[in-house]
Formats: C-alpha cells, structure tokens, sequence
C-alpha cells in the first residue's frame, strides 16, 4: 500500500518467473492430492481450481440476502493475490509464505468493557453448525476488488453474548504477534501487531463477518486463518486476519494504517469513490480477471445496509 517499490530491475520480470515458480509448487501439491489418474485426465484449469480440496470441508447454508450474484472469482485469484504484509509485501508472498502459521489450536481473548470476557478456542467460539455463506465484493484500498464467497458468522452474534457494557463505543481486534510463525513481523512498515477497530453501530451490522472460510473450506493461511474479519463496505485493510483478541473499548482505536500514515488511511475507510486517495484516484477499480476498470460504488455497493450510520459525518474529514 504505501510501498513505491523502485524499478532498478524490470519488475513484470520478476514476476512472471515467480509466478511460474509458484505455479510449479502449486501444480505439485494438487498431483499429492489428486493422485496421478485425475491429473491426467484433468483439463488444466480444473486442477489449477483443486487446491481448495486440500482444505476441510465446512457446512455452510446459503445467506441470499446479503450475497451477490456477480461472478464470483476464483479459488486461484482469491488465495494467490493477497495482502498479509505478516508474510510479505508483494502480492504472491502469503501464499509462498504463510505456511509458518499454525491455525490450530488457536485461542481468541475476549476483553474490555463487557460483562462476559473470555478466552475461547476458535472451535469453540465459532460452532461449525453455525455457518453461512456471503459472497461479497472486497474493495482494496489500492483500487483492486474481488468477489469472495466466504463463510461465517455475523459478528454481532458474538458480540451479544458478550454483553459489552453501555460504556463501550467500539470494539478493538488485534491479529497474532509471533515472529516465528509471521517472519514480516521481523521487519518494518507497519508497527506489530495489526490492530484494527470498529465502532459499536458498525460491528453490530448484520453485513460484518466473522470469516471462518471460503469456497466452503476452511481459511487458507493466507486469508487469515484460522478468523478474521470481513467488512464488505470499508476498504480491505479494515477486514483484519488472523485475529487473537477482540476488545471492547471506550475510545476509538488507532488501526495500523492510520497509525503509519495518517493523511492516507483513517478510522473509517469506508469505500468512497469521491474522496481520493493522496496518490491515486478512487473513483474506478480494477477487479481481479477483468480487462477494463470499473466504476467504484458508494460503500462499496452497500449504501442501502450502511449509509444510514453515517448521516451526521463528514464523509471528506472522517475517510
Ligand atoms: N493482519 C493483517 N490483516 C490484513 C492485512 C494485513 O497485512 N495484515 N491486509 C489487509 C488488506 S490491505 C486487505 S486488502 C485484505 C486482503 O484480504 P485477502 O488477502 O483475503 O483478499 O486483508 C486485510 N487484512
Ligand atoms: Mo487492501
């Protein structure tokens, strides 16, 4: 995001060699999965599309309201192209890396001003018989997007049973701090661990997402396994992975963005094709596997479930 990388080399070759690198690995793993008589019988992109069947199962009923019908992207596209900057800045480094991570067994601390804090196993807290799917459009902030079938729980389910106090405002999440399993977390840019924030109108939509999985699987480590948040209307940064406490807090919490780079990235984030980022346009997007760029939506296409919340702020001051 804030990262000018300086093309001392030439960039799309360095690219192009790693991403065929990876393509090799990732054509291994599906030939251990499969077993030879499937791979040969297989077209390529069906068994580019296999690696998720490496991944368990989740039952997960259909949520058709809040879910678009856009084509959805792929497995590849969704699992392959991220920002998890625990793992490294460039866009193919979670997938390489974040084999590191061990998501189970994973505790989540639940704290603050509520009456029932806690510290539960991700199990636990999230019971599988529990789940929807929601495939929603993700808009980073970088001006890409992707239409991503996850599954999981409304986070307000969880924030009821908690029963946070009259003096909570909004409510604070922070992904694991461990550099042996997260190597970036070694290095700069951003100020570990990730901190993300919420205020309490905003986390009791019914649109926020606790992420459990996608594509009916669990989460790969790159997306943010074993949980992580998903706020479809708010830029990508604000749908934090990996997340080991949830907080409720009286004050608004400082998120990792803003904290680096406070005339770029704010509290809010919400998706708005009207207010610019300082160095690039946000006005028009590029989603992952089309050709021309389309036109950026008020909050991310969700103004009808959100625009509401925000009727008394200004939308340029508070981005
Ligand atoms: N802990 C943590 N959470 C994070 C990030 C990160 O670097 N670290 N990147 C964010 C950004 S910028 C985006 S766009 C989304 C990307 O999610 P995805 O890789 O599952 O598409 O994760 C967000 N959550
Ligand atoms: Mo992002």
């Amino acid at each position: 995001m804030l990262i000018q990388k300086k093309n001392k080399i030439h960039g799309s070759d360095i690219t192009s060699e790693k991403n065929y690198l990876n393509r090799r690995a990732f054509l291994k793993t599906s030939a251990l999965v499969l077993g030879t008589t499937a791979i040969n019988a297989s077209p390529l992109r069906v068994f580019e599309e296999s690696g998720r069947l490496s991944y368990q199962a989740l039952k997960a009923s259909k949520n058709k309201k809040y879910s678009t019908v856009e084509k959805k992207n792929s497995w590849r596209d969704i699992t392959g192209y991220n920002n998890f900057y625990e793992f490294g800045t460039s866009k193919e480094d979670p997938a390489e890396y974040a084999g590191s991570l061990k998501p189970r067994p994973w505790k989540v601390k639940i704290d603050g001003l509520c009456n029932k804090p806690g510290e539960y196993d991700v199990d636990d807290l999230i019971k599988n018989n529990q789940l929807e799917e929601r495939v929603y459009r993700l808009r980073c902030v970088e001006a890409w997007s992707m239409v991503i079938p996850w599954v999981g729980i409304p986070l307000r389910t969880i924030i009821k049973k908690c029963e946070p106090t009259t003096k909570a405002r909004y409510v604070r999440f922070e992904t694991l701090m461990d550099p042996g399993q997260m190597p970036g977390q070694r290095r700069g840019i951003l100020d570990w661990p990730y901190v993300e924030g919420l205020r309490m109108d905003e986390a009791l939509n019914p649109l926020t997402l606790l992420s459990v999985g996608l594509y009916g699987r669990v989460l790969p480590n790159q997306n943010g396994a074993p949980i992580r948040l998903v706020v479809p209307w708010k830029y990508g940064f604000k749908s934090i992975k990996s997340i080991v406490r949830i907080s409720f807090v009286e004050k608004e919490p400082l998120n990792s963005w803003q904290a680096l780079a406070p005339n770029e990235y704010g509290f809010f984030a919400n998706v708005n094709p009207n207010v610019d980022h300082p160095r690039w346009s946000q006005g028009h997007e590029r989603r992952l596997g089309e050709f021309f760029k389309r036109e950026t939506l008020m909050f991310n296409g969700y103004a009808e479930e959100v625009a509401g919340m925000y009727a008394n702020l200004d939308l340029k001051r508070r981005f």
